[in-house]
């Protein structure tokens, strides 16, 4: 070899850490392991544990749902690894190289959906008060393993991680993403992979927009042309659709599987276009609306003083909450431009009672703050500070969603394609940098359920979009919501995200690549 490319070679083997093609190790110290949502509390032991063939799943305790975790746990790493991983049942003596399931309800401090994982050199135990927590728990060992683990094919790897103990649970009980099925209408495909990748990040409720202006997305069998008519167009004009009955089932016990909670939305009395169009007696003129495919807001409402209105809205609720097993029915109430104030409030008094009569508990975006709210009633706020006092004046819970954070439809800057920009351009650390208990003055920790981010999708109109929108500030979000405000810290964050990016690109989730982040090749 001449000198002049020895030095060549040199010179890159030491621009690079290492001349071997292998891929770099994992670190052995579990305190150096990249995690979002951070965990609350992790120690190294020094130590490695590796997951080979022979490693097996056992449960302890003989539930179902422990049982169906280990089954997810299993889907999880057979494809990358190529393993055929067994799974027993029972309390059989604990071979070496094994991954331990198990519940321990006396636990309380990990709460509902909080999980302790032990790694040794011989075994990986994940104990929880619930199976809630067992799920979230399964999340933690996949970022804990190589990037590969989210590959389809199997990949040849050491699949190691670091000993230690994490301990964790999350500081909201509402975790939440919202996705706009109405502006554009998305197959239960691309929903399903929503689901998938909100419980990656250990989010637990996804609410469905499931009417607008521009399309209704449910099948209701009392009012069959809502969905026939009112859903056969979107944004744009082509296109459309809806969930039937059985479908829509489908995705709730879909994302159930995965301790996600659906909190489906009939928006009211105004946002209510689409099913004007489809029945004329829900008019004040007694006649049908047209198909709308603009991005305008405020032009409809139902007619409150008509009885028939309420005999659709029970209709309606009653169906909805017989395919629902979650606690809510959330019922809009936002941007009823068209709906006079002194109609508004009876309106939303009586939708409320409806909801309660059918067993459920009531949501409703800000504005509803200004009638009645019923007990156990949930306020989403998203813009106005004043609805957020009044919702907790009469004692109601807030989910924040500010505009201005947590809209993941807003551009990221003037150059993104997608998007509006009407609260704000949210960049990637814009979307982190904020404390939802500073957002309304007067407004606690304990007036505080949870933290949601919606998807509006006017301009949004397939999964890459989806993806593009929410990847990767729907991730922050997800931390602000999990990890306490105490461990949270942009630089720190931007830095575990940076090197987060292999795990995203394994998942094939088509983020924004913000230059305010240093991603990792
Ligand atoms: C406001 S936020 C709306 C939606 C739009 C969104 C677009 C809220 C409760 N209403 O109808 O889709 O802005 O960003």
């Amino acid at each position: 070899m001449k000198i002049s490319s020895l030095l060549l070679t040199l010179t890159v083997c030491l621009l690079y850490t290492s001349c071997t093609s292998e891929p770099p190790a994992k670190p052995t110290n579990l305190t150096q392991e990249v995690m979002i949502p951070k965990p609350v509390s992790v120690t190294a032991s020094g130590g490695m544990f590796t997951l080979t063939e022979a490693t097996t799943i056992r449960t302890q305790g003989n539930f179902k749902e422990i049982a169906q975790v280990a089954q997810h746990l299993s889907d999880y790493l057979a494809p990358a690894t190529g393993f055929s991983f067994s799974v027993e049942s029972g309390d059989g003596e604990s071979g070496d190289g094994h991954i331990l399931l198990q519940l321990d309800e006396a636990d309380t401090e990990l709460g509902d959906e909080g999980y302790e994982l032990n790694i040794t050199e011989e075994a990986l135990t994940l104990t929880a008060p619930q199976p809630a927590g067992l799920f979230r728990g399964l999340q933690t060992i996949r970022q804990l393993l190589p990037s590969e683990i989210e590959k389809n094919s199997p990949q040849e790897m050491n699949w190691n991680i670091a000993t230690g103990t994490i301990r964790d649970y999350p500081t909201y009980e509402y975790r939440g993403a919202m996705l706009d099925v109405a502006r554009h209408f998305f197959q239960v495909e691309d929903v399903k992979r929503y689901i998938d990748l909100m419980a990656y990040y250990k989010l637990n409720n996804l609410h469905l927009h499931l009417s607008d202006d521009q399309g209704w997305r449910i099948e209701i069998k009392s009012w069959p042309k809502l969905a026939e008519y009112g859903g056969s167009t979107q944004v744009g004009g082509e296109g459309g659709g809806h969930y039937t009955q059985e479908q829509y089932s489908d995705l709730v016990e879909y994302a159930q599987d995965r301790f996600i909670t659906i909190v489906p939305e009939i928006d009211m009395p105004g946002h209510t276009n689409a099913a004007l169009t489809s029945y004329p007696e829900l008019n004040c003129s007694g006649k049908a609306a047209e198909l709308y495919t603009g991005i305008e807001v405020g032009f409809s409402t139902l007619c409150t003083d008509s009885e028939v209105t309420y005999q659709f809205v029970d209709d309606v609720i009653r169906e909805l909450a017989a395919l629902t097993p979650g606690p809510y029915i959330h019922i809009g109430g936002d941007e009823s431009h068209a709906t006079p104030i002194e109609e508004y409030i009876p309106f939303v008094n009586r939708a409320q009672d409806i909801v309660r009569k059918h067993g459920k508990q009531v949501f409703g975006w800000d504005e509803i703050a200004n009638a009645e709210l019923v007990e156990n009633a949930v306020v989403q706020y998203w813009a106005e500070a004043e609805n957020a006092t009044k919702a907790i004046e009469q004692g109601g819970k807030v989910i924040m969603s500010p505009a201005t954070k947590t809209y993941l439809d807003m551009q990221y800057d003037s150059t993104t394609e997608l998007g509006l920009h009407w609260a704000a351009y949210i960049e990637v650390d814009s979307a982190y940098i904020w404390e939802p208990t500073e957002m309304v003055e007067g407004l606690g920790r304990e007036h505080i359920l949870g933290i949601e981010a919606p998807l509006w999708s006017e301009t949004v109109t397939n999964m890459d979009e989806i993806e593009y929108m929410a990847f990767p500030r729907l991730i922050g979000i997800a931390e602000i919501a999990w990890t306490p405000a105490a461990d949270r810290q942009w630089e720190d964050y931007r830095t575990r995200l940076g090197q987060h990016a292999p795990y995203l690109k394994a998942l094939e989730i088509d983020y924004y690549a913000s230059d305010l982040v240093d991603w990792e090749r």
